[in-house]
């Protein structure tokens, strides 16, 4: 038999994927799940036909070109992209996939954790009762805003803000949204469209970022688009932490023009902005969007079936270059 193709693997992944990519490949494992340099990910590629990087390899067009020649595709274990130069595999002719729509779920579930846990406080609540400084139950302590009627803006209508929409109707929210072109009636279901973000902004009670993180997508909650959200409006931030302009969102937050920010992703992760740490109207957690069992082996499966594609010849489901 041949030998199998080498795979280079550069995060720890979950058993079942891992044993999959064990079966069908001389997979190059990270056991101790260690972060790779630009330089290692290229040394440890040599020989290998492909890489399956997470978020966390900036695979720029310096490590790309790099890359030794038996490099055919980059399978990301990630629907976002931002990490990935596309236009620098494209020109190496390595095929670029990534992993839509089996994270979906997960992703919309934790923006809507973030915007039930930022509008009713729960941080500080929970934080109350495991450093024991719950004093007495009152009624006019640890007061959040009522969820339930408001208006929700989604910023970025793709699979994961549709999926947050509807289970924000769940909460009898009036839905608004902003998205590069308009979605027909079937799947609007409703939702109020806006063409430029800006005038979407004062109908957001609540606003949910959803789309990718693009050079036009860069700062793109300023301190200038805050000013146009309703007094006491919330932020929820599931996408990429560069959408958002840090100066901005920490000074609207110190001064109460914004009642809370729910943020699962940051600029800079892991060492985010520690301002945010010191504030007390936030809800903040360590980019946990797609961290559910189910789809973190879902998010694999579907990164090998696409690497199985093209090493098979065949078109991969979801090729971006
Ligand atoms: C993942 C994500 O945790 O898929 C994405 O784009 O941001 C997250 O769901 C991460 O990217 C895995 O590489």
């Amino acid at each position: 038999m041949a030998d199998k193709p080498a795979v280079l693997v550069t995060r720890k992944l979950p058993d079942a994927v891992e044993a999959r990519l064990d079966r069908d490949y001389d997979a190059r494992l990270n056991a101790d799940d260690r972060l790779y340099s630009g330089e290692e990910l290229i040394e440890r590629s040599t020989g290998a036909v492909a890489v399956i990087p997470c978020h966390t390899e900036k695979l720029s067009a310096g490590v790309i070109e790099r890359l030794p020649e038996t490099v055919r595709a980059i399978c990301s274990f990630s629907v976002g992209y931002d990490h990935i130069d596309l236009n620098a595999a494209k020109a190496r002719g390595i095929v670029v996939t990534n992993t839509p729509d089996v994270l979906s779920d997960a992703t919309a579930e934790i923006a809507m954790l973030l915007l039930l846990g930022a509008a009713r406080r729960a941080f500080e609540g929970e934080r109350e009762i495991r450093t024991d400084t719950w004093a007495e139950w009152s009624a006019i302590h640890n007061l959040g805003i009522q969820v339930t009627g408001k208006r929700l803006g989604v910023v970025g209508m793709g699979r994961v803000g549709r999926i947050m929409a509807r289970r924000a109707r769940g909460f009898d929210m009036e839905i608004h949204y902003h998205n590069r072109r308009r979605l027909p009636p079937e799947v609007e279901e409703g939702a109020i469209f806006h063409e430029r973000v800006e005038d979407m902004l004062p109908h957001c009670d609540f606003l949910s970022i959803h789309c990718p993180a693009t050079p036009d997508t860069r700062h793109l909650l300023n301190a200038a688009r805050i000013a146009l959200l309703p007094e006491s409006a919330v932020v929820v931030n599931t996408s990429r932490g560069a959408v958002v302009d840090d100066d901005a969102l920490i000074a609207a937050l110190r001064s109460g023009r914004l009642f809370a920010a729910g943020l699962d992703v940051f600029n800079n992760e892991p060492h985010i902005d520690p301002r945010y740490r010191e504030l007390p109207n936030t809800f903040l957690l360590p980019h946990i969007g797609s961290a559910t069992r189910e789809t973190r082996d879902a998010m694999g499966f579907r990164a090998l079936d696409n690497l199985d594609a093209i090493v098979a010849g065949r078109e991969p489901r979801d090729r971006l270059v």
